[in-house]
């Protein structure tokens, strides 16, 4: 296998994940699936099994060596994504299921904060994740959702958001990178606009984690979320970044263990944070695997992984487009990772099961975002997407592998 000009060294990597080794149908396994969940490598699978084999107890509560170890690896792995996401405090980052809860449980928080009349801004290119919540916010408190329109190149159309803005606007939430159209979103640009308008700003960074630094506090957004198993951890944790001020204005998601700071039949007063959003035994192990994840990510080197993938992207799309009839949908300047396509006259569901045959993992559907299909007018994509750990090889086998669904199909 060839060695990557981006200073990859792409042997090694593939080993660490033994997962690539599978055979599907008797073919070698070729998983383009990495925006759905990316792959463990063994470096991860080891602290899991570490965890497990040597200091599995619960945390924060036990005076005892195994609860005190379990304890400090979390917290440790709290303190490894401040660092990496460059948060001003480790209490700044709550453990949370993933994207969806983070989501979920400011959603919930703002609830107290709205009225009839305030209105918030979602872009027409959201997971559901980051619309649905938001319209069970809107049910509940009378506040309006309006929508940034999107072009059809899958860019957001920036002059209608500012005029979206205004006095009313109390919150804008977006993607950093949309999961259907590999689209890099502006948040710089909104996060400033929205704040200049008295509204707070929550990024979705389900898609973005995997393959860019990101820096918070030079964003300075208010809310920031990622989910584990996107950025080579396991699935069932993730991460809320609030600001210390919201975070401290908003009241618990969910009240139980651990949350509270004194409990009486008369009242309960809650805990300082981050233990505040954290009721009951969360995902220890996950939460551990996670900080290993990132180390793992940050070992290669993110500059290292952009440009790889940027290439094996640009290379994706080249070879794609030779077969007649394939249309890409997301064709923004600014984009990474993903290649959402449609083969004319044939549905992307019998590509997606023609390419399984061959060994091929990739995603067909509406990927949780029908208003992006719905504004195509199509019934959904097929989505390849790519990880550091894909190579020019995998893309040549996906292209040929199109190619034969499609003279299969027609
Ligand atoms: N997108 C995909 O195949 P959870 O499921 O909570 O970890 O993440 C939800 C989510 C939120 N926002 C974006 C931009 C996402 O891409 C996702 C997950 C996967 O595209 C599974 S639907």
């Amino acid at each position: 296998m060839a060695e990557a000009k981006s200073g990859l060294d792409i042997t090694t990597i593939r080993e660490d994940f033994p997962i690539l080794k599978r055979e599907i149908h008797g073919r070698p396994l070729v998983y383009l699936d990495n925006a759905a969940t990316s792959q463990t490598p063994q470096q991860v699978i080891d602290v899991i099994v570490d965890y497990y084999s040597r200091y599995n107890a619960n945390i924060h509560r036990g005076v005892h060596t195994l609860s005190q170890e379990a304890t400090v690896a979390y917290e440790n792995a709290r303190q490894t994504l401040q660092r990496h996401f460059n948060a001003r405090k480790a209490y700044e980052i709550i453990f949370t299921s993933g994207t969806t809860h983070s989501i979920n449980l400011v959603a919930n928080g703002f609830t107290g904060f709205l009225k009839k009349g305030d209105e918030l801004l979602v872009s027409a290119m959201e997971h559901h994740s980051n619309i649905v919540p938001w319209q069970m916010l809107c049910e509940k408190t009378g506040a309006t959702l309006k929508v940034i329109p999107m072009n059809t190149r899958g860019e957001l159309v920036m002059e209608t958001f500012h005029d979206l803005l205004n006095e009313n606007t109390r919150l804008v939430f977006c993607n950093h990178v949309s999961n259907a159209l590999g689209t890099i979103n502006p948040i710089e640009e909104i996060i400033e606009a929205a704040h200049a308008a008295g509204a707070a700003v929550l990024i979705d960074g389900a898609q973005s984690a995997p393959h860019m630094k990101v820096d918070l506090q030079a964003l300075d957004v208010d809310f920031y979320t990622v989910s584990a198993h996107k950025v080579c951890g396991p699935t069932g944790i993730g991460m809320l970044y609030g600001k210390e001020e919201w975070l401290n204005r908003m009241p618990p998601y969910q009240g139980g263990g651990e949350m509270i700071a004194e409990v009486t039949f008369e009242k309960t007063t809650y805990a300082d944070l981050p233990n505040k959003f954290e009721a009951g035994t969360p995902n220890i192990c996950g939460g551990i695997a996670f900080g290993a994840a990132i180390d793992y990510l940050n070992e290669i080197g993110f500059e290292v992984i952009e440009a790889y993938e940027n290439d094996l992207m640009a290379y994706a799309t080249e070879q794609l487009l030779s077969i007649e009839g394939l249309k890409i949908y997301g064709t923004a300047e600014n984009k990474t990772s993903v290649i959402s396509f449609n083969v004319e006259g044939i549905h992307p569901y019998d590509i997606g099961t023609l390419l399984d045959k061959m060994g091929i993992a990739v995603r067909t559907g509406q990927h949780c975002a029908q208003p992006i299909m719905d504004y195509y007018q199509i019934p959904g994509t097929v989505r390849a997407s790519f990880s550091f750990y894909n190579t020019k090889e995998e893309i040549n086998v996906l292209v040929e592998g199109v190619k034969r669904a499609v003279q299969m199909l027609q």
